[in-house]
């Protein structure tokens, strides 16, 4: 779990980023990151990025690549997370079981018992993006009872509704703090 600071507030929370090949999860990291907008490859491996903010946890990312192949080693990056965001591509109706599918079996794992999720809508700005309330019921998180978890929609592309997921991501990294100090 991330490191806590002298007045024993999280000073550092550990984010795994996840979601099926080209979901959007590196463009979404540069964008939260301020980066001008590049092509981004495929992510073979990972990434990190660490975001700080005055007042707040420096949160750092894992960036995770979805390709196919890459989804049996997901497993080994489970262990010491604080939070789980994990981005869906809205357009991509033909893989949204798929993407609930690996999501269920992450969340599955025990390392993942009591670490809280946010799912990422992505693509919200594109024309043939299924809407938010569709996504909500193809999802049906109401399977996880006893769970902290949300769901936002937003655009790594434009940054619509970036700004409310990290507000969300924080707000669950407090759930998480008071159910490991209870
Ligand atoms: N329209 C639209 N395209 C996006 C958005 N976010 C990402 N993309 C595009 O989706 C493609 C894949 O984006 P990546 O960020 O590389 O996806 P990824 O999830 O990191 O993929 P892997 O590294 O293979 O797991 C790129 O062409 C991006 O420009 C978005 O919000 N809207
Ligand atoms: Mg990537």
């Amino acid at each position: 779990m991330g490191s806590m600071n002298s007045r024993g507030h999280q000073a550092e929370a550990q984010v795994l980023l996840m979601g099926l090949d080209s979901a959007g999860k590196t463009t979404l990291l540069y964008k939260l990151k301020g980066h001008p907008p590049v092509e981004t490859l495929p992510t073979i491996g990972f990434n990190v990025e660490s975001l700080g903010a005055p007042r707040h946890a420096s949160l750092t990312f894992w960036d995770v690549g979805g390709q196919t192949q890459l989804r049996a080693s997901w497993k080994d990056y489970l262990e010491g997370m604080d939070i789980l965001v994990y981005v869906l591509d809205s357009t991509d109706k033909v893989r949204l079981s798929e993407a609930v599918a690996e999501l269920t079996e992450v969340l599955d794992h025990p390392n993942m018992a009591s670490v809280p999720f946010l799912v990422l809508a992505n693509k919200q700005e594109a024309p043939d993006a299924l809407p938010l309330s569709e996504i909500r019921d193809r999802l049906g998180l109401e399977r996880f009872p006893g769970r902290f978890w949300e769901l936002q929609a937003c655009s790594a592309l434009t940054g619509a509704g970036l700004p409310e997921a990290l507000r969300c991501l924080r707000g669950l990294l407090k759930s998480r703090s008071r159910c490991v100090s209870r």
